[in-house]
């Protein structure tokens, strides 16, 4: 017998991802069901990701996380569900050299500890509920020896925060909004890998990493209870726009990509009024050539809910001169609005 003193622990990184068809609208906020489909780009790994590590051991007396070096509350009815949910589908675990066995049963009252890093601003809009509460989810699957595929656990992380369900895989990714009332069909799929579009770079410029004003659970609150656009965006614009940037992905068509993202995010802003404000880079010379659209486009921008502007270009040289026109434009500088630019130059 092992007596209490063992530690059983996994470590898991997770990348963030940023959508390029919009997730904004719920039709359920407690299984954090949407009111459409959304497209996102997994980020490459060494840039924006979260690195999660949980433990379990007899000696643990209750469930806890530290994140960023500080404890966090797991009271809250997100982090409860997915725990649930994956305590319900834990398996035996057993590690013959350490003397470990853990039955499923074992499960409903073992304790774990959760301790995770974001390499990157913490809620400033660079999607970290959705890389952390992804690398939550598969870390405590991994740990649990739950035996789901990736598209089940998608749904375990949609109930940690929305956009987690598409940080489950790299490349291109689709979260389906479903159509079941508990949620079961709402779940992410990968449309492309990594390597199928790997020209691609993207360019987060961060204008601030303060944390946002209005979180993005809020502020898509107030967009549904207040917008009288988000149904029609919702039924009529988003399910077009669906399957035009699937065909765009699939037959890497930068201007076809470019003209959606554009397009998606200037629809988003526009109906929640709230992040106008926060749009201050569309107002100058560097958008309007971004913009100019006779030619063939070689940047695509979009926005999330924070004032980060996130670019993504053709390819390395359209990169390289992206990079210098924002150095030359905005210097990073400390008294400045732009600190610094984040490159991530392959998609995983
Ligand atoms: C997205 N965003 O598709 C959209 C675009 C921000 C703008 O998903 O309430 O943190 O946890 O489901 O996922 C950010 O919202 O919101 C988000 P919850 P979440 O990426």
């Amino acid at each position: 017998e092992s007596g209490k003193n063992w530690v059983l622990t996994v470590t898991a990184q997770t990348p963030t991802n940023i959508a390029v068809i919009k997730y904004w609208g719920k039709r359920d906020e407690d299984l954090i069901l949407p009111i459409n489909d959304s497209i996102s780009v997994t980020l490459d790994p060494d840039h924006l990701c979260t690195t999660t590590s949980v433990a379990v051991s007899p000696a643990f007396i209750h469930d806890r996380m530290w994140l960023n070096g500080k404890e966090v509350s797991l009271s809250g009815g997100r982090y409860q569900n997915c725990l649930r949910e994956l305590r319900s589908r834990a398996s035996d675990v057993e590690d013959e050299q350490k003397g470990i066995k853990i039955t499923k049963k074992d499960w409903e009252k073992m304790h774990v500890h959760i301790v995770s890093y974001n390499n990157f601003p913490t809620a400033a809009g660079l999607a970290s509920s959705a890389a952390g509460l992804a690398c939550l989810v598969f870390s405590l699957a991994k740990l649990m020896n739950v035996r789901d595929d990736h598209s089940r656990l998608s749904a375990i992380a949609r109930q940690g925060s929305g956009s987690a369900c598409r940080s489950l895989y790299g490349g291109f990714v689709k979260w389906i909004m479903g159509k079941e009332e508990n949620g079961s069909d709402s779940i992410a799929v990968q449309l492309a890998d990594e390597k199928h579009w790997d020209d691609l770079v993207i360019i987060i410029a961060v204008v601030s990493s303060r944390q946002k004003e209005t979180s993005s659970t809020s502020g898509m609150k107030d967009t549904v209870e207040t917008s009288m656009l988000i149904e029609h965006r919702a039924k009529e614009v988003v399910p077009k726009r669906i399957i035009q940037m699937e065909e765009a992905i699939k037959n890497r068509d930068f201007p076809a990509f470019a003209r959606l993202t554009c397009a998606d995010t200037i629809c988003v802003l526009l109906i929640d009024l709230i992040k106008i404000k926060a749009f201050t880079f569309q107002d100058n010379q560097l958008r309007r050539k971004m913009e100019s659209f006779q030619g063939t486009p070689q940047v695509a921008y979009t926005f999330d809910a924070g004032p980060n502007a996130v670019l993504i270009s053709h390819n390395r040289k359209a990169a390289a001169l992206l990079l210098q026109r924002l150095l030359f434009y905005f210097p990073p500088n400390p008294d400045a609005d732009l600190n610094s630019y984040v490159i991530g130059d392959k998609t995983i």
